[in-house]
């Protein structure tokens, strides 16, 4: 039988290229996101390669979570793998000058949007004895970079639940991978700066930033790994970037 898949933010960016992926590989589909057109059109889609179930929901609002967790159909409350992926960066200031709001949509999304998932998602994989969990981090959550910082923090947060689930589900069989990307060309850099999408398109001009299709490719490698096998932490730059704040631009 075919494993079941649950991603979130699977309506742009790294999670629609792994809900795609994915379904090129028959893993059955839970594709989640806020955006219910663009879940129908990717629904529509992958159809043809998979069975897919979409749910329409925004991670920091607890109540909404429980309850479109608990509509699943029976064919997909089993889930075999937790792609916990929805998130963003809102805005780039410096502490002093940071906006609340934006704080608040970090640290929910970001953060309290994964738990509330991951609460939602792991009885019936104890149940099961079975489950892969993988968390997408950052790299600005192994490293701070200037005005970077609530962001960072949130990602900081993703990269201790990571070693914390791998902690506490490790005596039932759960494997938990933490994927840290460097610079990834999506949608994330339109969302950091609200639509300013000039100021969005410098951000990946001047080098090859990594494609959501590259983290996609990734995920996929690490869920496929024989049972005994976790991997649990992996960093992943694009080859143009050193570091969260060194990255090498062509001249001119
Ligand atoms: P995108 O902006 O392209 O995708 C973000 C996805 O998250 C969308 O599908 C969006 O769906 C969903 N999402 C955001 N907020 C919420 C919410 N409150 N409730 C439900 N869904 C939400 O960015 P990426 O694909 O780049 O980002 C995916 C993950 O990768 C994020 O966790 C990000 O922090 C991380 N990352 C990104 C990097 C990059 O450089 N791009 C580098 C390192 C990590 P919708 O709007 O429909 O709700
Ligand atoms: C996204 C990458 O460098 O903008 O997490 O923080 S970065």
């Amino acid at each position: 039988m075919s494993l079941t898949a649950f991603i979130t933010g699977a309506t742009s960016g790294i999670g629609k290229a792994t809900a795609i992926l994915f379904a090129q590989n028959n893993i059955r589909l839970v594709i989640c996101g806020r955006r219910t057109e663009k879940l129908q059109a990717l629904k529509e889609e992958l159809s043809e390669l998979t069975e897919v179930h979409t749910l329409q929901f925004d991670v920091r609002y607890k109540e909404e979570v429980t309850k479109a967790i608990e509509s699943l159909p029976s064919e997909f409350n089993q889930i075999d793998i937790l792609i916990n992926n929805a998130g963003n960066a809102h805005g780039l200031h410096s502490i002093q000058e940071g906006n609340i709001d934006d704080w608040d949509a970090m640290i929910d999304g970001n953060v309290k949007g994964l738990l509330y998932v991951t609460k939602m998602i792991i009885p019936s994989m104890i149940e099961r004895n079975n489950g892969f969990i993988v968390n997408i981090g950052s790299i600005a959550g192994k490293e701070v970079y200037p005005n970077g910082n609530v962001y960072c923090a949130s990602k900081f947060a993703v990269n201790a639940l990571n070693k914390a689930m791998r902690l506490d589900l490790n005596q039932h069989n759960i494997r938990v991978s933490a994927i840290h990307p460097g610079l990834v060309e999506t949608e994330f850099s339109d969302v950091r700066f609200k639509g300013d999408s000039e100021r969005a398109k410098t951000v990946y001009q001047g080098y090859k930033a990594l494609q959501a299709e590259d983290i996609a490719d990734i995920i996929h490698f690490v869920v496929t790994r024989p049972y005994h096998v976790n991997i649990e932490d992996l960093i992943v730059y694009p080859t143009a970037q050193a570091s969260a704040s060194i990255l090498k631009k062509d001249e001119n």
